[in-house]
């Protein structure tokens, strides 16, 4: 069974070492909200046990739980963060929708990125040719990053967005697969524009291996 839900505090299960997790933690930190922390071992596989599946089917991390609700997949995760608090909302309904656009294409195509690093980092095992086989979507995803942001500061309208915290967040282990933003100039100044907020870590200084409370 799972934990009790609470009420109105934030919960986030995830791991360290996972991309999905970085991005609502990223929003929760930017965003300076009060949350819990919840670690899965993804080693271990405790994502495939019963008390984990009874909160995410996939088997996966993230979840969050709030006020009863129980939510996964990163990008619903940061819709709903967005609409609840405010905070990385975009202005406008047809900003609204195109910062969704945004996170729908990340899934797409920043997944390669993800996919890229996890067989490289975590998958000593696989052939090369799978790496390979994900590396030319890899980096087309990142030129397309550079290219959307020639002239702008942002993704989407004026300000930051959860569609810059979701596209950053799913590509910010690149190096881990080969992959950088050299070479890429407007999407190297669009990171350190977000890396100069107050509260950004990167997610080995953000994500915690233990629960923890962020108050
Ligand atoms: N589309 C999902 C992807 C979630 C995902 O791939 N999570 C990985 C970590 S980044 C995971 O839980 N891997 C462990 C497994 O699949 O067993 C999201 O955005 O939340």
């Amino acid at each position: 069974m799972p934990d009790p839900i609470p009420s109105d505090r934030l919960v986030l299960h995830g791991s360290f070492t996972s991309s999905s997790t970085y991005k609502p933690m990223l929003f929760l930190a930017l965003a300076g909200l009060p949350f819990s922390f919840r670690t899965v071992n993804l080693k271990n596989g405790v994502q495939k046990q019963p008390a984990h599946l009874a909160i995410n089917r996939y088997g996966q991390v993230p979840v969050l739980r709030h006020r009863g609700l129980t939510l996964v997949m990163s990008n619903v995760i940061l819709d709903y963060l967005a609409r609840t608090t405010g905070k990385f909302e975009a202005d406008g309904e047809q900003d609204r929708i195109h910062a969704r656009e945004w996170l729908a294409w990340e899934n797409d195509a920043i997944t390669n990125v993800a996919r890229v690093r996890h067989f490289a980092r975590f998958r000593p095992d696989v052939s090369q040719e799978i790496v390979n086989y994900f590396r030319p979507g890899a980096e087309a995803a990142l030129d397309f990053i550079d290219k959307s942001l020639a002239g702008r500061q942002w993704l989407v309208g004026e300000h930051c967005t959860i569609a810059d915290l979701g596209c950053f967040g799913r590509l910010v282990f690149m190096a881990e697969g080969g992959m950088s933003l050299d070479n890429r100039p407007h999407a190297a100044a669009w990171r350190e524009r977000i890396m100069a907020m107050p509260g950004f870590a990167l997610p080995y200084d953000l994500i915690p291996k233990k629960d923890a409370e962020f108050d």
